[in-house]
């Protein structure tokens, strides 16, 4: 275990002050700290927006991108070095608008990546227009007569794919999304934690209004059970439910197959295998295909 200062950097946070994404900030540091890691254990990777440039504010390499492509940014990284804690911060914007076709493929491909979520239900750093989970109806910048398309239910589009782990945090209670975030980033695969992030500016409601809604999943509920997983993520009372809906342990991660055949070295860095090596998998490329 370390201490969560080992990841603090002298960068100006540019977040309103008293944001609830300094809940999330706090609670990034503390499970990177939890599991021993090191700076240099750690890979950020966001894309465009307010909850994006949290990576700035964390001492451990990072890569900022183009808005929405975040995820084929950290796919490859992992599959160049598969010993990197690799984390894609992003909004809901960002993540299931811009780059909602990305998301839907590494439920597919699987790749050994935590994706933090932060949901504040519209585009904050484009000051509140309508986003993927903006309520239907819902008066916004851009839509003074109300937002006219029913909002993404992505953690129940996760579980409908076996995503490995599914959950859902508050950015208010930043220690048991630190608990959410730890189990995320130990299990392999793909992890999709979604947090409830009130917007304290240009939200509609104050935090006070999401307290009274967060709750935890029910203690009964087997995050291995997936059809009951689907039940509670489809019930619209449970919009702003908390915990691990869903957990599945059985799927390969995207770079397994490569790497039984190759090794497990990384593909940068020390261990970077020789050129020759590159030239011959490009030779049996070429062969295979007939080029
Ligand atoms: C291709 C493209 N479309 C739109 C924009 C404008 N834009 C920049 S940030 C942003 C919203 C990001 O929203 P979200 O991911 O929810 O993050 P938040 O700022 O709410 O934390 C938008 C629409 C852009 N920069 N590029």
């Amino acid at each position: 275990m370390n201490s969560p200062d080992i990841f603090k950097n002298d960068v100006p946070v540019q977040w309103c002050p008293g944001c609830p994404n300094f809940g999330i900030l706090s609670a990034l540091k503390k499970t990177l700290a939890d599991l021993g890691c090191n700076p240099q254990d750690v890979c950020l990777v966001s894309g465009i927006g307010q909850a994006a440039k949290l990576p700035h504010y964390l001492q451990c390499h990072f890569f900022n991108g183009l808005h929405g492509r975040a995820l084929p940014v950290a796919a490859g990284i992992q599959a160049a070095n598969p010993q990197l804690i690799t984390v894609v911060t992003t909004g809901e914007g960002d993540c299931y608008g811009e780059g909602g076709n990305h998301l839907l493929h590494a439920f597919r491909r699987n790749p050994n990546i935590t994706v933090l979520v932060h949901n504040n239900e519209f585009y904050a750093l484009t000051k509140a227009q309508g986003s993927p989970t903006t309520p239907m109806g819902e008066i916004r910048s851009l839509h003074p007569e109300g937002v006219e398309a029913a909002p993404l239910n992505m953690l129940a589009v996760a579980v409908a794919h076996r995503c490995p782990y599914v959950a859902r945090g508050f950015a208010l209670d930043p220690e048991a999304l630190s608990a959410l975030l730890t189990e995320a980033v130990r299990r392999p695969g793909l992890a999709l934690v979604e947090v409830i992030q009130p917007c304290i500016t240009w939200g509609r409601h104050p935090v006070a209004w999401y307290r009274e809604r967060v709750r935890p999943v029910p203690e009964a509920h087997d995050p291995k059970d997936q059809a009951a997983a689907l039940s509670l993520l489809l019930q619209e009372e449970n919009r702003y439910m908390t915990g691990c809906f869903f957990q599945d342990d059985t799927r390969p991660v995207f770079g397994a197959r490569f790497r039984q055949r190759h090794g497990d070295l990384p593909l940068a860095g020390s261990g970077f295998p020789p050129a020759e090596r590159t030239l011959d998998l490009l030779a049996g490329f070429a062969a295979h295909h007939g080029a």
